[in-house]
């Protein structure tokens, strides 16, 4: 039987994800507003000890600028009305702004959000804020989770915030400028032990270069990307767009793989290794797998990407 999308999310099932993940942003969602920025505010505090976040990129903040400086004209009331409205994905104007936007320009909204509330320009979490029972609980279940498993599970609660993008028309959406490739003599070649796969080894060159168009290639026209717990984007043109407004200036570690043949002259390939994001750098390091499904011209037909569960994961290759 030849391979679809749906059946290739499949290949190698024993992977272990981070279900920890999306159960803790279901019952973040649950929460009331009030509780959802309180608690975020806590965990980013708190995280903040232990890992440093990189202030954004002039390039994403040109996006944020005008709405950013329209709420700090605001009351404090009217501020904290604003970011409600935000968690509560409601149907204003700011709402619809933010939706817009790309996860970077979403996430340096927050971060200078963040700063303005420390130094007093937007209205803080209201001092002796008490967490209901419900998000002290979800609170600690982060607490508890790697500090990878923390930063998806933070911009998961950012991405989602704001008026339904599903709702926005596709040329309403801004993203920061794409970089230029990287120059061919600075690039790194990664090496991964057990394989010489040379498309799995451009995939990782080419996106760690931010080299867009020569990755695309390198993928079947039909082709299907599942970043970790979201649904397969599938098309050219839809990956391409992907890469360009949400996998600049990655790091991609991998360590270890396998590949073995799958039915149709197909091959399947595991990899396992970390990645890093240009948000916390050497940081954080994510443990994450790959599934590549190639077809028989050795274009890339499928890939997963996963968050692991744990660092035990890196060594699981069982099928
Ligand atoms: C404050 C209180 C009020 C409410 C809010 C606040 C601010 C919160 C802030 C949060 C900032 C969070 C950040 C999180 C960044 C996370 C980044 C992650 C990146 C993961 C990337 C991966 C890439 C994987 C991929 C690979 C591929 O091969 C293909 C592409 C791709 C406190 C004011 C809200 C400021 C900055 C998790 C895993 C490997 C799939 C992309
Ligand atoms: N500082 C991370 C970014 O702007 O991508
Ligand atoms: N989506 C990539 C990042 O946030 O770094």
């Amino acid at each position: 039987m030849p391979f679809t999308i749906d059946s290739a999310r499949s290949i190698f099932p024993n992977t272990l994800s981070a279900d920890a993940v999306p159960a803790t942003i279901a019952r973040f969602n649950q929460l009331s507003a009030e509780d959802q920025l309180a608690l975020i505010w806590f965990a980013y505090l708190e995280m903040g000890r232990a890992i440093t976040i990189a202030a954004p990129g002039a390039a994403s903040m040109q996006f944020a600028e005008p709405t950013l400086e329209e709420i700090k004209k605001m009351s404090f009331p009217q501020q904290s009305q604003a970011m409600c409205d935000l968690a509560n994905r409601a149907d204003t104007p700011v709402c619809r702004t933010y939706a817009s936007w790309s996860p970077n320009i979403k996430l340096g909204f927050w971060y200078r959000l963040g700063q303005w509330m420390e130094e007093g320009f937007v209205a803080p979490i209201p001092e002796g804020y008490t967490l209901s029972a419900n998000a002290a609980s979800v609170l600690q279940a982060i607490r508890n989770l790697d500090s990878g498993q923390q930063i998806t599970v933070l911009r998961n609660a950012v991405v989602d915030m704001g008026f339904d993008t599903g709702k926005l028309a596709a040329d309403q959406r801004v993203a920061e400028p794409v970089v230029p490739p990287q120059d061919m003599g600075q690039r790194t070649q990664v090496t991964i032990e057990g394989l010489d796969n040379p498309t799995v080894l451009s995939y990782m060159n080419n996106l760690n270069a931010n080299d867009f168009e020569a990755l695309i290639g390198l993928f079947a026209p039909d082709g299907g990307l599942q970043p970790p717990f979201r649904r397969p984007i599938v098309g050219s043109e839809n990956i391409l767009r992907f890469f360009k407004e949400e996998c600049q200036n990655l790091r991609l570690m991998p360590e270890r793989g396998v590949s073995e043949p799958a039915d149709e002259g197909f091959t399947q390939i595991k990899v396992t290794g970390k990645v890093q994001t240009p948000w916390f750098g050497a940081g954080v390091g994510m443990n994450i797998a790959w599934r590549f499904l190639l077809n028989p011209e050795g274009k890339i037909f499928f890939v997963a990407i996963d968050l692991l569960a744990s660092p035990k994961e890196l060594l699981n290759f069982a099928r």
